[in-house]
């Protein structure tokens, strides 16, 4: 028996990589010819055409990709995808299932020693299955011997406290409130998620200085900006839609302003794949200045940028800062201008890479301009600093009056396409006291106000403490987490995991002492009540509307049950006749669910009728409106503690990216065609000084570690590519990596892993 396989490094030999310049321009007819190659294989071309059709329409599916918001007004009606979501929607719907037999004839062992991609191409899983004690294969179980096996898991354990139950950003509206519903029933707030890994530092740094952990721009806002700055952000591969918006900035007169070591070709270039111009390679230049920073070096980059609007301002008060602003709607101005001169230019400068003339060109491209919006994702966020370096991109916007009117504001690009509206739900494992009051007083329930355990606090409870029961409603908990080996480990000591999944992943495959699988509708399937009425789920997109999501297609199985009637049906032989909770009622009806989660949850009035209308609706948001509900009742600046990295001259600092052909830890190809690379994904991305430096050539074959901690960590077999990056800068992709990623090196506050901050020293491979 051997399902602790965490992480199979066993490129015999290399594929045969092939290297090519980095493009220039993201999308055109390329991404079109890409998106279709993959509907096409994965689902044939009737399935693939109904799926495309369908997919971002007001009566359609939300695409199960990234979180940007559809255009209010204007959608294409064949085509509101991109290159990226028609993968995503690919990969959901494909029509390969995984029944019994495949199990039979795979051992978990075996199936554990193929890499990512390959698990992944399998397909959907097709039925429950249950992985006994010792057992080597995965077998068939009913639904109802596997909720009966549950049941009896969780109710045995010594305290609530014991189990935990992490979510990804898939699930529903609908589906997420009631898993958080029966959590807290149950007894515990142990409900970690995804975005524990992801935009829990923006959360963090957005809450205390603007009082609301959500961005406050609309799509709209996107046209009015006089300036836009990305930071840590790579939208031509994560966000592909974002690029339309940015066009059409652009072309109203917009500044564009890149922040990230490398020259991502989505920020530079792009031919819209929906107007006859991109595809005919018409380009529209993006990006006006490029400012390629170290690792990390963001902070010092923003205090100097601060420091230099400051400069102009003093020769002319009141032309740079907006002082009426300042003056009625923020605290802490004082304290933040005497620290504007805490460090001198020179060291600031040297700190982010950034030469002082180009922080000065981006400083005028600013100082008169008054509408500004921000946008940020991963490089700032996965990160020690992080929510330090948040905070110093709000002072800019508040410096600039940049918030709370229209074309100015935050936008946090989220990741997953309703993992801001888990949280909206009460997917959190810090809920407020005024949430579990309303969720007792409405379900006459005793839900604990205690916190629970984060994904990394989760990890370090499993490995502590066996025989926990872990639950995770969606995503790849194994790969998807830092220190893949130690986690791998924490896993192995639950006395039971549970994955609740569409498609197979390696988290089906490190389990804990006994395992199951429990399959569920992606959000293109359609799903069917027992009175025949197809039913709708909804979604919160990144900024801020809930929106309807209609599935259409008929899912690979008929067994399948969706994550709503699951996490239900789970509820009821969990507590069998202990409930007063109406779980049956929402499995005959989502209507019901969504009733319950307006008597919970403000903004949610009329959810019914309004998730309805076309188009959907606004939640509520303070920051947008200009009202900031923080401990202060304004907006506070933060003056953030910069500290000067010092790396060893052996050392290099990695962030973990991810590629063009993937999402998160769903590998959909081998390529990263707009950085050039094919055919390969053990690859580390130098600066060609540093391959010199450390005595190596492009091409040569290393092995990576990691001491923090004084623990060595190490991923084997990566092949050096030369690249664009700044000195003792290096990237690779996630997940491979993670295994280096360590658990105690987390982002303060927030406790984000920082995945995009992990030292390194590189030795040659011998094999
Ligand atoms: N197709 C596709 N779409 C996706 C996903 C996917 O995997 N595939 N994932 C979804 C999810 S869950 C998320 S959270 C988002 C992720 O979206 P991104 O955050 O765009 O994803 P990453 O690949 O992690 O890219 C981080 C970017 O930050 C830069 N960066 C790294 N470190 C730093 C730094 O210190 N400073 C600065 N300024 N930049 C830095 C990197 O060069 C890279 O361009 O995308 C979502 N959409
Ligand atoms: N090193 C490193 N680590 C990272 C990151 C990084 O940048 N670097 N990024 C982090 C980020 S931003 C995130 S969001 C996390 C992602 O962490 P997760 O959300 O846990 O991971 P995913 O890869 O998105 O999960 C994919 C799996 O979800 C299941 N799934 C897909 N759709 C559905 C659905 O509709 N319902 C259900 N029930 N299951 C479904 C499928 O079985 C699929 O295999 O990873 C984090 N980890
Ligand atoms: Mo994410």
């Amino acid at each position: 028996m051997a399902h602790n396989n965490p992480n199979p490094e066993n490129p015999e030999v290399f594929l045969d990589i092939k290297l090519t310049e980095p493009k220039e321009t993201a999308a055109g007819f390329p991404a079109v010819i890409s998106a279709v190659k993959h509907v096409f294989s994965e689902m044939g071309p009737i399935r693939g055409t109904n799926a495309l059709l369908k997919v971002n329409q007001k009566d359609g599916f939300d695409c199960p990709g990234c979180a940007w918001p559809d255009p209010d007004d204007e959608r294409s009606p064949i085509a509101e995808y991109c290159e990226n979501g028609a993968k995503a929607i690919a990969e959901e719907a494909t029509t390969k299932a995984l029944w019994a037999k495949f199990f039979e004839e795979n051992s978990v062992a075996q199936l554990a020693n193929l890499n990512d991609y390959e698990i992944g191409k399998k397909g959907r899983v097709a039925q429950p299955m249950y992985l006994a004690k010792d057992a080597t294969n995965y077998k068939p179980i009913s639904w109802e011997n596997a909720f009966a096996l549950i049941a009896e898991k969780l109710n045995n354990l010594p305290t609530p406290n014991d189990a935990i139950f992490y979510t990804s950003g898939r699930t529903s509206n609908e589906a997420a409130f009631l898993y958080q519903l029966f959590v807290r029933e149950f007894g515990t707030n142990n409900l970690p998620d995804c975005s524990n890994m992801c935009h829990e530092s923006s959360g963090v740094a957005l809450n205390e200085s603007v009082g609301i952990g959500k961005g406050s721009v609309k799509l709209e806002d996107f046209y009015e900006a006089e300036v836009i700055i990305i930071l840590g952000q790579n939208p031509g591969t994560n966000h592909p839609r974002m690029l339309s918006a940015l066009q059409k900035a652009k072309a109203n007169g917009c500044t564009i302003i890149s922040i990230n070591p490398l020259k991502e070709t989505g920020l530079m270039g792009f031919n819209n794949p929906q107007k006859l111009n991109g595809v005919l390679g018409i380009k529209s230049q993006l990006t006006d200045i490029y400012l390629q920073v170290k690792i990390n070096g963001d902070l010092a980059l923003l205090k100097a940028i601060e420091q230099l609007l400051w400069v102009e301002e003093q020769k002319n008060p009141g032309s740079v800062f907006d002082l009426d602003f300042i003056q009625n709607h923020t605290h802490g101005f004082e304290q933040l201008k005497n620290a504007f001169h805490q460090h001198n230019l020179n060291e600031l400068s040297e700190a982010c890479g950034i030469s002082i003339d180009d922080i000065i060109k981006t400083t005028d491209a600013i100082k008169h301009k008054k509408k500004i919006i921000a946008c940020w994702a991963m490089g700032l966020t996965q990160h020690k600093n992080a929510v330090d370096t948040i905070k110093e991109v709000v002072n800019i916007l508040l410096l600039k009056g940049s918030i709370g009117k229209p074309g100015a504001g935050t936008c946090p690009v989220r990741g997953h396409s309703n993992v801001q509206g888990d949280r909206t739900m009460g997917i959190y494992e810090k809920p407020s006291k005024a949430f579990i009051d309303k969720l007792n007083s409405v379900f006459k329930i005793n839900a604990p106000y205690e916190h629970g355990y984060d994904v990394v606090d989760a990890i370090k409870a499993m490995h502590n403490e066996p025989g926990k029961v872990f639950i995770a409603m969606g995503g790849n908990f194994l790969s998807a987490t830092p220190d893949t080996k130690y986690t791998a480990e924490a896993l192995n000591k639950c006395s039971l995991t549970v994955q609740i999944s569409t498609k197979l992943n390696r988290s089906h495959l490190i389990t804990g002492q006994e395992a199951l699988i429990l399959p569920t509708f992606g959000r293109s399937d359609k799903d069917v009540n027992a009175d025949g009425e197809v039913q709708i789920v909804s979604c919160e997109n990144s900024m801020g509307v809930v929106q309807l999501s209609k599935g259409s297609l008929k899912p690979v199985s008929n067994q399948l049950l969706s994550e709503t009637v699951i996490v239900s049906k789970l509820a009821q032989a969990t507590f069998g006749n202990k409930t007063q909770t109406p779980w049956q009622l929402y499995q005959q009806h989502y209507n019901h669910v969504r009733d319950a989660i307006e008597k919970t949850i403000a903004g949610f009035e009329n959810y019914n009728m309004r998730v309805r209308e076309p188009g959907g609706f606004y939640l509520p948001n303070g920051s947008r409106e200009g009202k900031f509900n923080t401990f202060t009742g304004k907006a506070n600046f933060n003056v953030g503690q910069l500290t000067f990295n010092k790396l060893a001259d052996d050392e290099l600092l990695m962030m973990t990216i991810r590629t063009h052909d993937q999402f998160n830890t769903t590998i959909y190809g081998l390529d990263d065609r707009y950085r050039g690379i094919y055919n390969e994904r053990r690859v580390i991305l130098m600066n060609e000084t540093n391959i010199t430096k450390l005595g190596f050539k492009a091409g040569d074959v290393v092995d990576l570690y990691n001491y923090h901690d004084g623990v060595e960590r190490v991923a084997h077999k990566f092949m050096i590519v030369a690249y664009n990056i700044p000195e003792q800068c290096c990237a690779t992709y996630f997940p491979e990596t993670n295994v280096l990623v360590p658990i105690n090196s987390v982002a303060d506050k927030s406790n984000t892993p920082t995945s995009k901050y992990v030292v390194l020293k590189l030795k040659k491979h011998v094999e």
